[in-house]
């Protein structure tokens, strides 16, 4: 029956693009709304490192993103909405395959999840979809960089746009920062909107959208800034004049109440510490190309989301828009990602179209493992088990309505973070506890763990604790911390216990 009713809904598409002439927007439009009940297409979005600095987050105060704002506006954004893990690889394989760090193993830049027997034919989320009757299509950053490796590429998307990435660069690095690492980088040189990745992979998305597939679509775009390099151009960084510029809130001595295996977490990275751009004078530029990257990124969507409208599909597409993971900028002494708190965690996510509420703002915990039920759910497709997400539509139809579960993030193998409405707790490998009550301490400056009054409070949110905890898949590696024998070890190094974070 699904099938049929697939053929039918394909089979009138394909009668309506065979006429040849494109009819006037009216009639297109007549002409829709005479189709029996299909199944919407999908645009889907992502954002790469982008942080909750998004207007209708109200992460920061002075951030300018109007087209995101808008489709919150005209859809239900999630306000409490967090990452499986602080990290692009783990986050995506998660996302994609609707399970959790802690089950995939994935908790690393390293390997791709398939090369692992038991994931070899596990259904992601766009294949679901293609075995659904959907053309699947992706381009820029859907995967982690680099996967799916070149010829499995058509196993995962049908068809491959253009990868984007950081498109125009300067000749050398314009901050020397201690790391050598050309992606660490940041600031303005003479080059054009258009040279940029987001700019390409957003032209040739609203190439397809112009001559949109007869069979329902499912069409991913996966946006790299503000990713750093956060390179742009001098008319993103006069949306924020430097003398106005609120930077965000750090308190001296924050990581004081932190147990030691917080540190960790994120060892060595080559995004350089708070101290290291204050000495530099360097806070104030990050934070202002930063903010200036997520305004262009913004600028894209909006170019994208503007095709949608033009070609008469607004209201026959679900509109998803996601953040893969948050980031310091400054925050507990830290640039990056790479930690169970909130500067790492809280990410974007914007529902629109059909099935979903306008003007929505929910408060309920929500997880990016759940994108794969929602969709399920508005798109009316079968089923897929052992999916470790919950459907959103309830609350896409009413913000408010209840919804029991926690936002669970993890990072390396048994470090977790469940965060509810009231609050966060964390628990490394090692048993050492974070506990942060978010409604008096939205900046989680008080670590509360230690405190015997907040046992039970304690117990409760441990009960959320993943159950299973599988060792780092074979071939894991970058940003890989293990914990063996009492020993915690950061990429292949053991760690000295008493050894204070290095710079
Ligand atoms: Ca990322």
């Amino acid at each position: 029956m699904i099938l049929n009713h697939r053929l039918e809904a394909a089979g009138l598409a394909v009668v309506l693009g065979a006429a040849g002439i494109q009819p006037a927007r009216g009639a297109e439009a007549e002409a829709q709304e005479a189709r029996p009940p299909s199944r919407p297409n999908v645009l889907f979005v992502a954002i790469d490192d982008q942080n909750d600095w998004i207007g209708c987050l109200g992460g920061h105060p002075q951030v300018q993103t109007p087209h995101l704002d808008g489709l919150a506006r005209r859809g239900t954004v999630f306000l409490n909405a967090h990452c499986q893990s602080p990290l692009c690889n783990p986050s995506r394989t998660s996302l994609l395959t609707g399970l959790r760090p802690s089950t995939t193993g994935v908790y690393a830049l390293a390997p791709w999840f398939r090369t692992a027997d038991r994931f070899k034919d596990r259904v992601s989320l766009p294949q679901h979809f293609a075995a659904s009757g959907y053309d699947t299509l992706a381009t820029g950053k859907i995967w982690h960089g680099g996967y799916p490796p070149g010829g499995e590429r058509q196993k995962e998307f049908r068809v491959w746009g253009p990868p984007g990435g950081v498109g125009a660069r300067p000749a050398r690095k314009l901050v020397q920062t201690p790391d050598p690492n050309p992606l660490v980088d940041w600031g303005s040189f003479p080059h054009r909107d258009e040279d940029k990745g987001d700019w390409v992979i957003t032209d040739w998305a609203i190439r397809q959208l112009e001559r949109p597939p007869a069979e329902p679509f499912f069409l991913a775009v996966g946006y790299f800034l503000p990713h750093v390099p956060c390179y742009v151009t001098p008319r993103w960084l006069e949306l924020y004049p430097e003398d106005r510029l609120a930077l965000p809130p750090v308190r001296a001595g924050d990581r004081d109440d932190l147990p030691p295996f917080a540190s960790f977490l994120h060892w060595r990275l080559p995004e350089p510490r708070l101290a290291w751009l204050q000495d530099r004078d360097q806070w104030v530029p990050l934070v202002r190309s930063y903010l200036a990257s997520v305004s262009f990124m913004d600028s894209q969507v909006g170019r994208l989301l503007d095709a949608l409208r033009r070609s008469s599909l607004e209201s026959s597409t679900v509109v998803v828009v996601w953040g893969d993971n948050g980031w310091h900028l400054g925050e507990k002494g830290i640039t990056g990602k790479n930690t169970l708190w909130e500067r790492s965690t809280r990410v974007p996510l914007i529902f629109a179209g059909p099935g979903v509420a306008a003007g929505g703002r929910s408060r309920r915990p929500a997880e990016l493992l759940d994108i794969y039920p929602t969709l399920i759910d508005l798109c009316g497709l079968p089923p897929m088990e052992g999916l470790e997400g919950h459907s959103l539509a309830p609350q896409l139809r009413d913000a408010s309505a209840a919804r029991p579960w926690p936002a669970i993030t993890t990072h390396n193998h048994d470090n977790h973070s469940v965060r509810t409405e009231d609050w966060r707790y964390i628990r490394y490998a090692d048993g050492s506890e974070e506990l942060y009550d978010e409604r008096g301490d939205p900046n989680e400056w008080n670590n509360l763990a230690a405190d015997s009054r907040f046992d039970a409070a304690k117990r409760e949110l441990a009960r959320w604790l993943p159950r299973i905890n599988e060792p780092p898949m074979p071939g894991s590696a970058h940003r890989l911390l293990v914990y063996t024998n009492g020993v915690a070890i950061w990429e292949g190094s053991p760690i000295d216990p008493k050894a204070p974070l290095p710079p």
